[in-house]
């Protein structure tokens, strides 16, 4: 039945960023596939709400509360989820943040911030899990562009630079890890729904610029991320890798 392409049973997923928003929407779906879910962030109090969600709905789930933009930290926090619980075959490098300025008067710390948390950390994590997965021939790594993977806009100039990062980093991983049997794609995410984009949301000439540049004319929700985050993360993708797979609502395919 080709329903069970889909099915994560007997996978460790480990998801960066996931005690809120984007990333706790696609821990809840991997987990509804099937996957023991792998909850990570600096914040245990959520992670551990979080969990107790996804543990209520019948499905398996720990925590892992780790910075990943601390390189030691990402290291040890790897180690003990593979000596724990057991080997990582889905990674979901979702963690990541937004600051936004006119890039005249942009601060050089608000910029290493940027770099520090949606780039250094897929550099940290992925080469904790992958260089851990490669032995074993098998796994997937899916990481989290955005629309700013392919466009830009202004006062958002450094957030872009991370992002487009992503997207030729993934491409780079695809190529490299190929041989080992792992295969590395991104999502990019449309305007969604989350706490990151409030401000956005709450000014509604902004608002009515996304859903009119957005065909189906609306923002999205961080559930419309699962279908793309089970799709990648399952068999159902084994011949698809450096692919970056739009959940936009076509707005990066129309000018
Ligand atoms: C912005 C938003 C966007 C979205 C998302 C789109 O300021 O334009 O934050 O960057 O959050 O990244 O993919």
């Amino acid at each position: 039945m080709s329903l069970n392409l889909f099915k994560l049973d007997g996978r460790i997923a480990l998801v960066t960023g996931s005690g809120q928003g984007i990333g706790l929407a696609m821990a809840e779906g991997l987990a509804a596939a099937g996957a023991h879910v792998v909850l990570n962030g600096r914040d245990k109090t959520k992670l551990e709400a979080a969990q107790g969600a996804i543990a209520a709905a019948g499905h398996k789930v720990s925590i892992a509360p780790f910075d990943v933009t601390d390189q030691k930290a990402v290291e040890a926090g790897v180690a003990a989820i593979e000596a724990e619980i057991g080997p990582i075959g889905i990674l979901i490098n979702n963690a990541g943040t937004q600051k936004r300025g006119a890039f005249v008067d942009f601060p050089a710390e608000d910029w290493h911030f940027l770099v520090a948390t949606n780039l250094h950390s897929v550099f940290y994590v992925t080469q904790a899990v992958a260089k851990r997965m490669a032995p074993r021939n098998r796994g997937k790594i899916v990481s989290i562009g955005s629309v700013m993977s392919k466009l830009g806009r202004p006062t958002i100039v450094p957030y872009t630079a991370t992002k487009g990062a992503v997207a030729l980093m993934t491409q780079g991983l695809a190529a490299e890890l190929g041989k080992h049997n792992i295969q590395v794609n991104a999502i990019g995410p449309g305007y969604i729904v989350t706490e990151l984009n409030k401000a956005l949301i709450a000014d509604e000439t902004f608002s009515n610029w996304v859903k009119s540049r957005t065909p189906v004319g609306r923002w999205g929700e961080t559930r419309e991320l699962i279908g793309a985050a089970i799709f990648l993360s399952s068999e159902a993708s084994d011949y698809v890798s450096g692919h970056l797979l739009m959940v936009d609502g076509g707005l990066t395919s129309v000018v």
